[in-house]
Order: structure tokens, then C-alpha cells, then sequence
């Protein structure tokens, strides 16, 4: 068999060097032996070398020999090292958008809720009430933000409050993460993830075009447990130069933003109800909660809209743009679709807040 070989490993293996082509290292000859040789060298090459045996005989010389190899943990951070400079290689960051110049309330900032988006998703309107897909999916939400930074307060802020299930499947099957259920989807995965990060990128540059800051939360939901990650990081690269924008990584399902005396808590909804999510947010963000006057958390998940107020805070659900698949249609749950801008201000906590039903973006 002819195998194109460096020059270090031909010497290696006892070969006449060859001298190299056009195309680069030369081909040689390798016949069944050879071949052994070089398998065991490439593969020695690639692992750790553990430990060796070896049998000796009576007089002490070297009769056999065997090479324990192992990937060992120095392998795998390399590989994994090389997989996420391959990653970030790949991002030009972003051009910085000039600053707006019209003048802002430095104590507001106004929250934009997003929650259940599910984009992939696929609806037959005869069967669910209304049509879905990427396409609808992606026009809807630019609609969306154009109409609802248009009437929203000129505040100093923006938060970007995405609530978890932006995305509808999270890999190569259509199906939930944990419990594997088959889902209706639009259609291939690497279409799926082109588009979130396209419309996101837009939606963040429609919002650095009004507001001086904008804070961006990309919380995590049972159906994007893995792409929320690759979303959060991936965007957290892009924007790594902007000095305008900051992106929540924390890879912990609970997120908090400090306002002045408001703190604001952001959970799916997956992992704790509504009804349990007040101690749990105090228990994980104890500072924040005890500098703060006003304290709101939000939740989404179950897509439709609750408010409830404990000892400790607000806790409000909310309901998603999204329409209804066919499971929920079946299943009869029939919430609406909204999504609310919520302005809070540095000393008297909620001040404002705007709904934006479907029909106004339609
Ligand atoms: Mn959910």
C-alpha cells in the first residue's frame, strides 16, 4: 500500500528518504509489515504512554515488549483546546454600532420578555389555529422587537429577557432532551441554528441602536438545555469587543440583574414552578436580594401568564409569541400570545409595562 509519510516518519520506520514532491511529502511503499510499524507508530504518537512490560531472558536481554498507551486527561484538554480554538477562530467579532446620540432616562430600563419562542417548530394552522415555521418564526419576532422599541420608554437599558425554548429541538433528532419526545419540527438543525444566531445578532443590533447599554440573558429551557449554552457562548464571542452589551454566562438555570434598588430574577420555569421559585432565587443571589427594594422574577415555560406575590417578591409567568403545536392544540391548552415590555425604575421599581398581543404584529 502507498502512503504519503513525512520525512520524520519514514526515518522512523527505516525507509530511504524520499525527496518530496509538489504535492507535498512523498508516497512510499509500505508493504504488511511496514503498514503494522506505521499503525503503531501513528497511534503511539496520538497517546500517552503509561507504562511498559517487558521479558527478559535468562541473560537479562530484552526478548519482548509491550507499550501500554491510555488518551490520557493532558490528551483530552489538548484535543478539547484545539476544538475550542477551531470554534473561536471562526468568529470575526462584531463591527461596534456607533452609540446613539438622542438623550435617555438614566433611572429606567425596560425589559424585553421573551419566553417559549420554540423557533423550528412546525404548526399546521388547520390543526392548531395558526401556521408556524423558521420563516414565520423568524419575521414575527423582528416584527416584534421593530414595534416594540418603537413604543417602548427611551430608557438608559435594555435587558434582552430570553426566558428559555428559544430554540424547539436541541440536536440532530427532533425530540425533547430529556424525555425524548418526538416533536414537530422545520426542518434540518444546521437551518435551525443558522437562524437563531441571525435573527439574535439582529435583534441585539436593533437594541444597541436605541439603548446606550442592553444587558442580554439567554436563559436555559428544557428543550435548548445544550444550544443554550453554544448561544450564550457563541454570542458572548461575537460581542466580546462591544463594549455596550454585556451576556450572562452563567451556566447555572437562574439569572439576576441589579436595577438601583430593583432586582430582577429569570427563570424557564423547567426545574421550579412559579408557586417554589421565591426562596430559591433568595438562596442563590442572597446579596443582591438583600441590597434591593423591588424584586421581580419572571418565568415562562408552562405559556401562560400567572402573577403571584410572596413575602420576598413578584413572580410573574408569561406567555410566549409562539403558536401552538399540534400537541398542546390537542391536548387543549389555549393560552394567548403576548409579550411585555416591562420598564422599572432605579427608585420605585415597576413604572411601565406595554403588551404586545400577536394581533399587533400580524
Ligand atoms: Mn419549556
Amino acid at each position: 500500500m502507498r502512503k504519503r509519510l513525512s520525512d520524520e516518519i519514514a526515518i522512523k520506520l527505516g525507509l530511504k528518504l524520499i525527496t518530496s514532491d509538489k504535492d507535498g511529502n512523498p508516497k512510499y511503499y509500505l508493504n504488511k509489515k511496514k503498514l503494522a510499524e506505521y499503525n503503531k507508530l501513528v497511534n503511539l504518537e496520538k497517546l500517552s504512554i503509561k507504562g511498559k512490560s517487558t521479558l527478559s531472558d535468562k541473560d537479562g536481554n530484552l526478548v519482548m515488549e509491550w507499550v501500554k498507551t491510555e488518551v490520557s486527561e493532558k490528551d483530552k484538554i489538548e484535543n478539547l483546546r484545539q476544538a475550542i480554538k477551531a470554534l473561536n477562530d471562526d468568529i470575526i467579532p462584531c463591527q461596534i454600532t456607533p452609540k446613539p446620540e438622542t438623550e435617555t432616562y438614566a433611572n429606567l430600563i425596560n425589559q424585553y420578555t421573551l419566553t417559549d419562542y420554540h423557533l423550528g417548530m412546525m404548526a399546521w394552522g388547520e390543526e392548531t389555529g395558526a401556521d408556524w415555521d423558521i420563516k414565520i418564526a423568524e419575521e414575527t419576532l423582528i416584527k416584534y422587537f421593530k414595534y416594540a422599541i418603537e413604543s417602548s420608554p427611551k430608557a438608559e437599558t435594555a435587558i434582552f429577557a430570553q426566558l428559555g425554548d428559544f430554540l424547539h429541538w436541541d440536536g440532530m433528532d427532533a425530540v425533547t432532551p430529556q424525555n425524548r419526545h418526538l416533536l414537530d419540527a422545520d426542518t434540518r438543525f444546521t437551518k435551525l441554528v443558522r437562524v437563531a444566531i441571525k435573527v439574535i445578532r439582529q435583534v441585539i443590533n436593533m437594541l444597541l441602536q436605541k439603548y446606550p447599554t442592553v444587558k442580554l440573558i439567554m436563559a436555559e429551557g428544557n428543550h435548548d438545555m445544550a444550544s443554550s449554552i453554544w448561544l450564550r457562548e457563541t454570542l458572548s464571542i461575537f460581542y466580546e469587543n462591544e463594549p455596550r452589551i454585556t451576556i450572562d454566562t452563567n451556566p447555572s438555570p437562574y439569572y439576576c440583574i441589579t436595577w438601583g434598588d430593583c432586582c430582577l430574577f429569570y427563570h424557564h420555569g423547567h426545574k421550579k414552578s412559579a408557586e417554589s421559585l421565591d426562596s430559591v432565587f433568595v438562596s442563590k443571589f442572597k446579596s443582591e436580594f438583600g441590597k434591593s427594594k423591588f424584586v421581580y422574577a419572571h418565568t415562562g415555560h408552562l405559556h401562560n401568564t400567572k402573577m403571584l406575590e410572596t413575602n420576598l417578591m413578584i413572580i410573574e409567568q408569561h406567555r410566549t409569541l409562539a403558536t401552538k403545536d399540534a400537541y398542546a392544540s390537542r391536548g387543549g391548552w389555549s393560552s394567548g400570545r403576548d409579550s411585555k415590555v416591562i420598564t422599572y425604575h432605579k427608585q420605585f421599581g415597576e413604572v411601565d409595562r406595554r403588551t404586545i398581543n400577536i394581533d399587533a404584529i400580524s
